[in-house]
């Protein structure tokens, strides 16, 4: 049995969250308030944060290596391109994830200086997409995954204008016809 320790206004938990939607697995969710954390969950992550991801007596934390288990554990369908060239593209993008992920941060603690680092960061997703139909090249896939929480997050809920980025807006568009994306979509509208 998969366990999630989860919050739902957590977009590292919403990488997981996704990635058990597009593989249809069932699993039970133990909700964590992050703003009164319990003690135990620093057994299960030293760093105290979530999303922890338990199955049977295996214990994992850190959203990129739990999608990283998920996509090995269960290969089908498959959330990484058949290309190792594509894999690893979208692999790097993940490692590079906090080009997004400071400016982003920044900006909600307040700091407005962030916004022209976040707008940089915008625009190169913007032009990859522009080339390509996702992040990792011809395949929906984990890269897609790690990134989109934030920018459902940042369109909705910081308003972030993605309209001024043509390729991502319509790349949003698509991806939130997926019900693994659409019930993300929810989760954001609830927050
Ligand atoms: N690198 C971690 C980051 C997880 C993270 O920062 N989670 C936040 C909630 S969105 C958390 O638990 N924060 C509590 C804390 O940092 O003490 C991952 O990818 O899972």
């Amino acid at each position: 049995m998969i366990t999630l320790y989860d919050a739902d206004r957590c977009p590292y938990c919403a990488r997981v969250r996704i990635v058990l939607a597009e593989k249809g697995l069932e699993y039970e969710t133990v909700v964590i308030d992050l703003d009164d954390r319990p003690v135990w969950i620093y057994e299960k992550n030293p760093l105290g944060r979530v999303p922890v991801l338990e199955e049977d007596a295996f214990v994992l934390s850190e959203s990129a290596v739990i999608d990283e288990y998920l996509e090995e554990r269960y290969p089908d369908p498959p959330l990484w391109p058949a290309d190792p060239g594509e894999r690893a593209q979208g692999r790097l993008l993940v490692f590079r994830f906090d080009r997004l992920s400071r400016p982003y941060y920044a900006l909600r603690r307040g700091d407005e200086g962030a916004r022209e680092q976040l707008d940089g960061a915008l625009a190169d997703l913007d032009a990859l997409l522009a080339a390509q139909p996702f992040l990792s090249g011809r395949d929906y896939g984990l890269a897609d995954i790690a990134y989109i929480p934030w920018l459902l997050r940042a369109r909705d809920r910081m308003d972030v204008d993605l309209a001024r980025f043509a390729a991502l807006a319509e790349w949003l568009e698509r991806l939130a016809e997926r019900p693994a994306i659409a019930a993300e979509l929810d989760v954001v509208a609830a927050l």
